[in-house]
This record gives structure tokens, C-alpha cells and sequence, in this order.
């Protein structure tokens, strides 16, 4: 099994830098940015971390074909390769629908979309000239001006038909999700494919003091459960009463500052749902489930721990290494 980490980009990128780089050094293959308009340029950071870590893959986690082009995509993950060494992976998805109306893109036919997309990444990857006329996506004889090989693309997937896609044209799969009935849902959705990646990227919270860890999900866990799919919630019994009353104190602790309630909504239970937070000893147990059921990645997300660097350290001395062993 490998392992990697997913980081927003909503603090400086001295300080993305310096989570990467600990991340490399304790033992993460994968840094993966997270890509939303409003925070910092996902390829502008990843073009720092090319040259402040040595030997971790670097990439979008995820990108999407709706807020940038396809073929500016293929050339600034070909930037980033060049720069890093051969070092990018390419995350992309349907993007988030609720970031993108906030700038007036609608996310129309959004599988079609990716499909697309990727096709005309992979070309543009592989030096060819490209036509293509598709429903969403025309590309007239374009073609890059230089080319620093290939770079794995991993689709960002939770729908059935996105799943599917991801089996057929990815080298990788990138899914939101931590508790095994949902990961065992897209596992089953995906195709059969040798060499695929199934990596998973699972809201995460990691202390020696479960409490601390747990207390420390709630704030994830509430943003979650507030756009979570309704099948999801439904899965896990978390019916339309608890979801308004997270709603509501998500918006309270956020107007009033009330975050006793927020907590105080967000029962335990929830949060061992809807990420894997503990000890290291119960994050290895969580994990080791999502390895039986196929996973070959595993992302650790937001918020990671009360303090991520001790957090980072932590997974790199207590974690990565249990579960490396015969994997
Ligand atoms: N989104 C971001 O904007 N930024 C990120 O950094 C980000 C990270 C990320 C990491 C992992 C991950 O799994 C997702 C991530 N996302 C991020 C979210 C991602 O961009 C998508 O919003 C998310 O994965 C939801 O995608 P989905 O797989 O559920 O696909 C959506 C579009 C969906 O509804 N799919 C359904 C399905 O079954 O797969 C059906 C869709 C469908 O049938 N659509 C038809 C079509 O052609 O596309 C058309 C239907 C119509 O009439 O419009």
C-alpha cells in the first residue's frame, strides 16, 4: 500500500511547502493539492513543490476540465513534470458544482466532460497533434510545444458512472471516502483493470489522545455531512433531522462563534462514519479494512491532526510503517 496526502491550499505556500516536504520525509509517496478558485492556484503550488521536495509524486487533487481548459491543463501538469522530474500525477473531476456556480460555470454533462478532457490531455501529453470535436470540449489541431512525458492520470470519482469512467480511462482513481461500506460501494463500481491505482482519500484525524482526535474531526465531519449525498447519509442511518441540526450549528459556530454546540451536534458516531479518526492503533485497524477491500492508496485529508506537523510526524513513525509490512 502506498500513501499521500491531501492538502488545501488556503495557507501561504511556504507553508503547503513545509507540510510537503515533512510528508516526503516521513515516508508519504503522493502530495496531492486540492483545486478550488477561491484558494490558491493549485499548478502555481505545485510548481514550488517541485523544487522544495526531491522525491514524492506531486498532484491536483483534483483539477476539473470546467475551470480550466483541457489543454491548459495538459500544459501546466506537463510544467509541473518538467519541473518536478517526471514527478506529476494529474488529478481531474467533475469539480465541485457548488465552487464553479459561484462563478458562473455550469457543470453540464460533467462524465462527458471528463472523458473528453482526458482524451485531449492524453494527447497533448503524448506530443500528437489534436483534433477532436467532442459535445463539450473542440480542440482544433492543437499541439504542445514541448513534451516531458507521461504523466498518470487519476479521475476523481464518488457517482457509479464516474466510477466506471475512472476504471476505463484512468491510470488511477482518486475517492472521497472512509468507511468501508462506501469504499466498498466504488470499489464494486469500478472495472477490473490491472495496474489501476484505488486511492482514497479519507477525512483524517490522528492524536495519541483518541478524544483530541475525535473532537478534532467534528468541524470536517459537519462540513461534510452538509454536502454529503443524500444515498450516503442514508447508507449510514444519518436521517434528515441530524443533518439540519449539523446545518444549523455549522452556520451558528460560524455567525456566533458557537463551537461547543457544533460539537455537541456532531455525536462521536457520526464522526467514526464519516472519517477515520483515533489513535494511531484504531487509524491502522480503519485502514487495514480499506486494504482488504482493495485500496492501493491511501490519502490522508483534512484535518489530519490538532497539530498536522506532529500529526505528520506521527503517521510517518506509527502509521506508514504498520502498514507497509507485506503490503
Ligand atoms: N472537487 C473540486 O472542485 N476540487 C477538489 O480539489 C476536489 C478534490 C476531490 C478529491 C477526490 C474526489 O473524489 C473528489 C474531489 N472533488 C474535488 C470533487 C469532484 O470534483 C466531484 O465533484 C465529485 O467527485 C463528484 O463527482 P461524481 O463522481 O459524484 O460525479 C458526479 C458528476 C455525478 O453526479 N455522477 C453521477 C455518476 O453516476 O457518476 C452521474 C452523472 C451523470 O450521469 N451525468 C451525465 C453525464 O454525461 O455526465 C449527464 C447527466 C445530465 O443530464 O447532466
Amino acid at each position: 500500500m502506498e500513501f499521500g496526502i491531501e492538502i488545501l491550499p488556503n495557507v501561504k505556500a511556504y507553508e503547503i511547502e513545509y507540510y510537503a516536504k515533512l510528508a516526503e520525509d516521513s515516508g508519504f509517496d503522493y502530495v496531492w493539492i486540492t483545486d478550488h478558485y477561491n484558494n490558491r492556484n493549485a499548478f502555481v503550488i505545485l510548481s514550488a513543490l517541485a523544487k522544495s521536495t526531491q522525491k514524492v509524486k506531486i498532484g491536483t487533487g483534483v483539477t476539473n476540465p470546467f475551470h480550466v481548459n483541457p489543454a491548459v491543463i495538459a500544459s501546466a501538469i506537463a510544467t509541473v513534470n518538467e519541473m518536478s522530474g517526471g514527478r506529476a500525477v494529474l488529478g481531474i473531476g467533475a469539480g465541485d458544482k457548488f465552487t464553479l456556480e459561484r462563478i458562473g460555470v455550469e457543470r453540464r454533462v460533467p462524465t462527458k466532460a471528463v472523458k473528453e478532457a482526458v482524451e485531449i490531455i492524453r494527447g497533448l501529453l503524448r506530443g500528437d497533434v489534436v483534433d477532436f470535436k467532442g459535445e463539450v470540449f473542440r480542440v482544433d489541431k492543437a499541439k504542445l510545444s514541448f513534451k516531458s512525458g507521461d504523466v498518470p492520470i487519476y479521475v476523481g470519482a464518488q457517482g457509479p458512472k464516474m466510477l466506471k469512467l475512472a476504471s476505463r480511462i484512468g491510470d488511477g482513481v482518486l475517492i472521497n471516502a472512509s468507511h468501508p461500506k462506501d469504499v466498498e460501494f466504488a470499489v464494486n463500481n469500478l472495472e477490473p483493470k490491472d495496474d489501476f491505482d484505488v486511492a482514497v482519500c479519507s477525512a483524517f484525524s490522528v492524536d495519541s489522545n483518541r478524544d483530541v482526535a475525535i473532537q478534532n474531526a467534528k468541524v470536517v465531519v459537519a462540513f461534510i455531512v452538509s454536502s454529503c449525498p443524500k444515498e450516503v447519509l442514508e447508507r449510514h442511518g444519518i436521517d434528515e433531522e441530524i443533518t439540519e441540526n449539523i446545518r444549523r450549528a455549522l452556520n451558528d459556530a460560524f455567525a456566533k462563534g458557537n463551537w461547543k454546540e457544533l460539537e455537541k451536534a456532531v455525536s462521536d458516531e457520526i464522526v467514526e462514519v464519516l472519517s477515520i479518526s483515533g489513535t494511531p492503533e484504531d487509524v491502522v485497524e480503519r485502514i487495514e479494512e480499506l486494504k482488504r477491500l482493495g485500496v492501493t492508496q491511501f490519502v490522508v485529508g483534512s484535518p489530519i491532526g490538532r497539530d498536522k506537523a506532529k500529526a505528520i510526524k506521527l503517521i510517518g513513525k506509527e502509521i506508514i510503517p504498520n502498514l507497509r509490512e507485506g503490503s
